[in-house]
């Protein structure tokens, strides 16, 4: 019986530890090609920061991309693209580089 609680302890503590790093933030690129003025970004970002989960966004409007750093326990990618999407600006994620 010994075996089976510090079993159980064990597959705890990988449950905490894996649940940690799904909480952990992320940084996606958003390409949102439909930003052709400068004041586009700023619907964009505004857009962006209504998101729950959403920390910080960078808009770097001369290569048309967005960093969104989220919460990924929060949000997800999708659910920031639907975001600019349905305010006007659709975007495809970058692909990942890691
Ligand atoms: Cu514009």
């Amino acid at each position: 019986m010994k075996s089976i609680k510090t079993l159980l302890a064990g597959a705890t503590a990988a449950l905490v530890m894996v649940a940690s790093a799904w909480a952990s933030p992320q940084t996606v690129t958003l390409n949102v090609s439909g930003m052709t003025c400068p004041t586009c970004p700023i619907t964009v970002k505004k857009a962006l920061e209504k998101v729950s989960g959403v920390s910080k966004v960078e808009v770097r409007y001369e290569k048309k991309q967005v960093l969104v750093t989220f919460d990924d326990a929060k949000t997800n990618t999708e659910a920031l693209v639907k975001a600019t999407t349905n305010a006007g600006y659709p975007s495809q994620p970058e692909k990942a580089s890691n």
